[in-house]
Formats: C-alpha cells, structure tokens, sequence
C-alpha cells in the first residue's frame, strides 16, 4: 500500500537546521528542549516492497519452526536448546542473519532482523539468548569493524552456525564499570602476536563458543595503556571454561567463566584500532540493543494473548473476568506498552538502516524501556491468570524468569539511565556554553543567538517556545501533540536549571539524573507512539481508532509520569527525600543491614 505523507511534512525549521549540524537524534536534541524531528516523523517506511516480500517469506517458516519444533519446556529441563533446534536454526540460516551474503549469511537489514527476533522473543527467550549472544554481540564487532581478511576467515563458520561466539566484556571485578578490565594483551617484541591472559565472567555461550571477542587491555605507544578488542579462538589454545552457571531462568542458553591463559594471539586478529577497543564494545552494544527491545515485544504480545484468552474464559462472581474494571486496567495498559515498545524498537531499526549513526541515546532507552515494559507486563499477564499463572504448566513463570536478566546485561538498566542522562546532559552543557559565548560575543553565531533568545523570551512570558508538531502529525493527535511538545520544554528548562545549580557535580546527583532518564524515555516514548499512529490514522488502516485510543491512554499516562519527574528532579521537597535516602544508606551500610529496632523490642 503507497504512503501517503499529506499531513506529515517532514519539513525542517530553522531551529532544526541549526541543531542538525550538531545531531540529528530526537532524544539528543530535548535535552536543549528543542524539537527536531527529522527522524522521527513521518515513522519511517524502513522496507521497499521486495524486502518486504522477503522478510514475510521467513517470518512464517520461523514462527512454524518455534511453534511446532522447538520445545521450551524441554529446553530448560535439558539446560541446553535441544539438537534438533540447533539443526533446524542452523538450516533457517539462523545464525548469520545480518551477515551478508558474500560470507553466507542473510544479509537482513536491522527491521527484517529486528522482526525476526521478534518471533523468537515471542516463543522461547533462552533460545533467543543463544541466538542474541551469538549474533547481536558474539561477532557482532567483526561485522562492524572487521578488515576483509577477518570477515572471510571467520564470518562463513559463524553465519552458518557450524561455529559459536561469544561476547567477552565482563570480568570478577568488572561489570557496569566496563573501562576497569584487568585482561592483559601484551604485545610481542617482534610485533607478530599478543599474549593475553585473563578471566571473563557470566559469558553467554562461553562453554559454547569457539570464537570469542575479547577485550583486553593494551600498552598504546605514546599514550597510557587501552582498551583493545581481539578475535580469539579456543583452537589457540589457553582458552578454558567453567561449568555451566546455574541461572534462575534463560537456562537452556549457556553461561560459563571464560578464562585466557597466555593464549598466542596473531596481531592480524586486532579488531579496530589498537587503543579503540572501548569504543568497538559500547557501539556492539548501541548496536545490538534495538533487537532486544523487538524481541521483548514479541514477547509481551504472547503473555498479553495469553492473558487475553484466561480473561474471556474465566468467570467469577458470575461474569467474565474481563468485564471487571481491574482487569481492563491491566489488559489495556500492558497493550501500551507493548505498542510503545514495538513503535521505539522499529523506529530506531529504520533509523538505523537508514544509516543514522547517533542514536546511542534511543538505543539506551529502547533496551531500559523495553525490559522493563516487558517485565511488568507479563507480571500483570500472570496476575491476571491468578493461581493458574504460578503453575510452571502455563509457562508464565519461565517468561518472568526469563525475563529477568535483561534488565540486569547489556548494562544495567541503573547504569543506562545514567548513561542516557549524562550523555544528553553532557551535550546541553556545550549548548549552553556556546549560547554563553554567543552571548559575550553576538556576532560570531548571530542566528544561534536570536533563535535561543527569541525561544527563552517566549518561554519567560509563558507563550510556549513556538515549536509546534501542528502539520506533521495527524490533526486527531494535535491535543497530544501539544502535550508533548510542553513536556519537551520543560525537560529543556530544567535541564538548563540543573545545569546551573550543579555544574559538573551533576554527574554525582544519581537521584536527579535518574529522574531527568525517567523523563526522557517517556518523551521518546511518546514521540514512537505518536509518530506512529499518526501513520496509522493517514494509511486509514482497520485499526487506526484502536491505536489512537493506545496512543492518547499511553501519551496521558506519560506525560503525568513527565511532569512528575521533572518537577522531582528540582523541587526541594524532593531533594529533601534524596538526603534522607542518602542518611538511611549510610547508616544500613555500617550496620551491616537494617538499624530500626524491633517493634517488639526482640
Ligand atoms: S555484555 C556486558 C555488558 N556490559 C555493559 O554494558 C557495561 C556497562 N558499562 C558501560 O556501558 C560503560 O562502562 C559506561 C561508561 C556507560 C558506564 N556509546 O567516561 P565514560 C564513550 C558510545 O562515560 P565510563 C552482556 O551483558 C563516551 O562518550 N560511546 O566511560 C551480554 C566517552 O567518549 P569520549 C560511549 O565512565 C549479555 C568514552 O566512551 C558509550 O568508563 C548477553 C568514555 O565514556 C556508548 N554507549 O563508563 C546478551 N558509553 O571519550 C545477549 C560511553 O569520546 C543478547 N561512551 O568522550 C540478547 C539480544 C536480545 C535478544 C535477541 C534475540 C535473537
């Protein structure tokens, strides 16, 4: 069906020329409380008709394939995905869907793959992880960064699946603080090899794999030493693993201590530049995140439909339980949010594809939004089940067990709301400095100054900033429209305010930034979902109603959460709360535990 595009003008603003320069994300961009929406309005069309066509040729063998093969039960009960899986996967071409073509994979773009795993999200999450571990991360870096002779020597095996990999990061004293590493790779004198030596822990496929990314610190000449990143194969030798970890969920995918004894290590398998390494596994991760979140959508639309079928059947106090209002509250709002995580997690997809390179931020905020829309839904999904939720035969509480992990790996969702907080605010700050120098000297950035000064001013005499999503959106959605663009402001505002109060000590205020992330992933939210049931409501699809009844209930919903949070993040009252939290912990952590005393005195 053609796109029609009558009401939605992707039309750039002087204001968005200007901040264009500098970045060209949304999320980036709200921290200087400015509007810009080159890429996300209209929602992108990431597929033209044949890669369409191609992709619903294997979107229906791979949901057969996990519905009539593979076994989840099975799986967990064996702690291993079953062979005759891994063969079928194998056969499905599975384990290369990103790789292209000439090294005998798929060659998917990131939407087909992002669909894809959606199907596997929906069915069996631990399948999901060996698969995930594998490809989003595993090799991930040799796609990326790999020379030709590294991508035709190592790609084939692994996109074929007659190989493993594995993503080696994490150590014993290094987890969320990934720049502490203590793996050494020493460099040979006569420049040929590397000896690295090291232990690497909770490595998904660990006991698996045969080849591994593996970070590692590095003498740099000239510089301190650095992180670098390295292929390394257990055919090496000096690579061992521990035993499978024992898990609360995702038991069927392995988990192991990958330990590095002095393994020889060609120079050729540098990955990237030497000293670069930091860099290669936080853009592995920015760039395997938006998978997780289609993967998590799936897997909320099975727990939703699940739920959806008890509460049609189930009847109590003589009607069905889906005629009582706390029912519905649950049903629809895990519906949201769903369709929240599905409009981010193919928004940034498209993106993506369409070779956008900052979208660090969204990538974040997809992977935290995502795992914690889905945790809480299928909560709720099992809730609504009751009793017969609990009972391991319903295969609810494998989903939540599952579930779980992903709000603790590919960096904690604690340390992401940081990361999303700090990287915005780090990028305001220059803003700000700048206007400070426009301001000093005006004629150096003329048209900087006039548009901040102009936006200010209006804000002050509370006339709004004058951004506006009138025209680009459908007029049904302008009321909410306008909410959004408030809540922009006013994260900008206080932005600003934190900005001023704090400095650079803000990197130390967690409570503050924590609020100022909440905020963020809202306002992204949003702009997904409103984005793109904009494009539902002009294509006039059968359910644009529907949608746009999912798109006011999660935009209302979001944008008091908006307003709360922001209000938190500067009110005294607040910071009130924030001291005293501070006092509690200090006084539990030289207690060993809680202080109060016992209300019956023992
Ligand atoms: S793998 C292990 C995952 N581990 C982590 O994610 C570690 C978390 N820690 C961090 O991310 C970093 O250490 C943080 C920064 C963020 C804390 N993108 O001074 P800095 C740049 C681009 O802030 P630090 C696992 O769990 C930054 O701008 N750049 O650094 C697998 C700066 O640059 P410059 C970034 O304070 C589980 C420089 O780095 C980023 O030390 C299995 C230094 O920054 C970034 N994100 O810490 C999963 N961050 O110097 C299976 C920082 O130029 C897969 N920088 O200013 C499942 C798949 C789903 C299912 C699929 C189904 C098929």
């Amino acid at each position: 069906m053609p796109i029609t595009t009558a009401h939605l003008k992707p039309e750039t603003s002087v204001e968005e020329k200007e901040s264009t320069e500098a970045s060209s994300s949304f999320a980036a961009n709200i921290f200087m409380g400015r509007l810009v929406t080159k890429q996300v309005l209209p929602y992108p069309q990431a597929l033209n008709e044949e890669q369409q066509q191609e992709l619903k040729e294997l979107v229906s063998p791979v949901s057969r394939f996990f519905k009539e093969i593979n076994n989840p039960a099975a799986n967990e009960a064996a702690e291993a995905v079953e062979e005759g899986t891994m063969a079928g996967l194998r056969e499905m071409g599975a384990f290369g869907l990103q790789v292209p073509m000439q090294y005998g994979g798929l060659g998917l773009r990131n939407t087909q793959y992002a669909r894809l795993v959606e199907e596997v999200g929906a069915a069996d999450l631990a399948v999901g992880i060996v698969l995930g571990a594998h490809q989003s991360i595993g090799y991930k870096a040799i796609l990326l960064y790999g020379t030709e002779e590294q991508k035709k020597q190592y790609l084939p095996r692994l996109a074929s699946g007659e190989q493993m990999a594995a993503f080696c990061l994490t150590e014993p004293a290094s987890g969320s603080d990934a720049a502490s590493i203590k793996t050494y790779a020493k460099p040979s004198p006569c420049g040929q090899y590397f000896t690295l030596s090291g232990n690497k822990l909770w490595i998904s496929n660990g006991g698996t794999a045969e080849v591994f990314t593996v970070f590692a610190k590095t003498p740099v000449p000239g510089d301190k030493e650095k992180i670098s990143a390295f292929i390394v194969e257990r055919g090496f030798g000096g690579v061992t693993s521990g035993p499978p970890e024992k898990k609360m969920g995702i038991k069927a995918s392995n988990t192991a201590e990958v330990s590095f004894d002095n393994v020889r290590v060609p120079a050729s398998n540098l990955l990237g530049e030497l000293g670069s390494g930091f860099k290669v596994a936080m853009n592995v991760l920015n760039n395997g995140r938006f998978g997780m979140a289609a993967a998590l959508s799936g897997t909320m639309k099975s727990a939703i439909a699940c739920a959806v079928e008890h509460a049609n059947n189930r009847v109590q106090f003589g009607r069905k339980i889906n005629e009582f209002g706390a029912i519905q509250e649950k049903l629809a709002r895990a519906t949201t949010m769903q369709y929240a995580t599905e409009s981010m997690a193919y928004l940034l997809s498209a993106n993506m594809d369409a070779g956008s390179t900052d979208y660090q931020i969204e990538a974040a905020i997809s992977k935290v939004f995502a795992s914690e829309a889905a945790w809480n839904v299928v909560d709720e999904s099992l809730q609504i089940l009751g009793g017969m939720g609990y009972m391991q035969e319903c295969g609810m509480e494998k989903m939540l067990r599952d579930l779980r992990i992903f709000r603790i790996f590919e960096g904690t969702n604690d340390i992401l709301r940081l990361f999303i907080a700090l990287t915005g605010m780090q990028r305001a700050g220059t803003h700000l400095q700048g206007l400070q120098k426009a301001i000093r000297s005006p004629f150096s950035q003329p048209s900087l100054l006039t548009s901040e000064l102009s936006r200010r001013a209006r804000r002050r005499m509370g006339l709004g900033t004058g951004q506006s999503l009138k025209g680009k959106i459908h007029p049904e959605l302008d009321e909410i429209g306008k909410e959004l663009v408030g809540c922009i402001t006013t994260l900008g505002s206080t932005i600003e305010a934190l900005l001023m109060k704090h400095g650079k000590r803000i990197i130390d205020q967690q409570f503050h930034l924590k609020c100022v992330a909440e905020a963020t992933m809202d306002i992204y939210a949003m702009i997904a979902v409103i984005s793109r049931t904009s494009r539902t409501l002009e294509l006039h699809l059968p359910s644009a109603q529907h949608e746009k009844l999912l798109c006011e209930t999660f935009c209302l919903e979001a944008s008091e959460r908006v307003v709360h949070n922001l209000q938190a993040a500067t009110s005294s009252r607040t910071g009130l709360v924030f001291r005293n939290m501070a006092l509690i912990t200090a006084a539990l952590s030289q207690h060993g535990g809680t202080v109060h005393s016992h209300p019956i005195s023992f």
